[in-house]
């Protein structure tokens, strides 16, 4: 039998079929919106696939009760360990009224919800940073116990809200944990000709924080260095700046042909890394599931997105008079 990793982390068997289960559940949801795509009935789609590992890794390690989760356009597996379900990231897919992201208003991607304490964002990338790093202010000045958590692109690591973000919560020694989803592309452009660095986590010297690069590929290795970097937060110690590496596996949305700029045979190559695979190697290996129970949680997966894309598509749209509402004062 393989090495049992999770036991050493403090997760039981439980804690870590309910992580594979929300990496799945997020893998099938996205994979089922580019059928609707292709199908003509969803607009757009952004892709989790290839970052499940890294986002609910992350997610898992955080205090889901308490902090708060600034997300980017792909973490379609942070959101859904926040508690949204299949159902709610549907109705956005389909842009319907009932959509708790933003009533169909915005893109699918911008996720946003004050129950489940997921702050919304916006489309140009990295806004989120500064935001995150606001809160982690406002907690720490009103004596409360929270992390900010935020998640960004390698690419993203690039603009000034980055920078500006990172140094302030450095200077103040903020609770914020800065997470960057290192999926090798910004777009079109290879992690090559956007970084002159070696890992993305090389910057935090210059922030005064720690600075760590992890497997994103492997949930344990990130719920590792989350859960210290959230307890370094909440003991006063500042900041911390991880970079997950993992790989992007569809095209960058599905207004993208990937096959203009990268070959085909390094996605393949990449896909033998694919994190659900891997998870579910290691909880065969260690013998906490066994193929019944994989079987089992397939179709029990299958059938909540099915359930979930049936209530999305026959729910009614907004009124359009909606799309006056919170662009000013009511
Ligand atoms: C400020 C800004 N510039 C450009 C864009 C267009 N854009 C959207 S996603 C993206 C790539 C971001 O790459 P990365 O941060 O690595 O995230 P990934 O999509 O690879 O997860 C770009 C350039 C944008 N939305 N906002
Ligand atoms: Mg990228």
């Amino acid at each position: 039998m393989a090495e049992n990793r999770h036991e050493i982390l403090g997760l039981s068997n439980k804690d870590v079929i309910e992580m594979y289960h929300t990496m799945l559940l997020a893998r099938k949801i996205d994979e089922r919106m580019w059928l609707l795509n292709r199908a003509g009935k969803i607009p757009f789609v952004i892709s989790c696939q290839g970052q499940e590992a890294a986002q609910v890794g992350a997610a898992f390690a955080l205090d889901r009760e308490k902090d708060f989760a600034l997300p980017y356009y792909r973490d379609m597996g942070v959101v859904l360990a926040f508690g949204m379900t299949a159902q709610e990231l549907m109705l956005s897919g389909f842009a319907k009224k009932e959509d708790p992201n933003s009533g169909g208003r915005q893109m699918p991607g911008h996720f946003g919800s004050k129950k489940y304490r997921i702050v919304t964002g916006s489309s140009p990338v990295t806004t989120q940073v500064p935001h995150a790093v606001g809160i982690a202010l406002g907690g720490k000045m009103e004596g409360k116990d929270l992390v900010a958590f935020t998640s960004f692109g390698e690419g993203s690591s690039n603009q000034g809200d980055f920078h500006e973000g990172a140094n302030f919560a450095g200077v103040h020694k903020l609770p914020v944990i800065f997470f960057c989803e290192n999926n090798k592309y910004a777009i079109s452009v290879p992690v090559s000709k956007q970084l002159a660095c070696k890992s993305v986590a090389d910057r935090a010297v210059g922030y005064g924080m720690a600075g760590y690069s992890v497997d994103g590929n492997d949930p344990l290795e990130v719920y590792k260095v989350v859960k210290e970097a959230a307890e370094r937060g909440r003991r006063g110690e500042g900041p911390t700046l991880i970079e997950a590496v993992t790989y992007r596996l569809t095209p960058h949305s599905s207004d993208d042909d990937d096959r203009t700029y990268r070959d085909q045979e390094e996605v393949q190559e990449a896909r033998k890394e694919d994190p659900i695979q891997r998870f579910r190697t290691y909880l065969l290996e260690t013998g906490v599931m066994s193929e019944e129970q994989f079987a089992e949680l397939e179709n029990k997966v299958a059938e909540e997105v099915d359930r979930a894309t049936e209530y999305a598509e026959n729910a009614p749209y907004a009124d359009p008079e909606d799309a006056l509402l919170h662009v000013y004062a009511e």
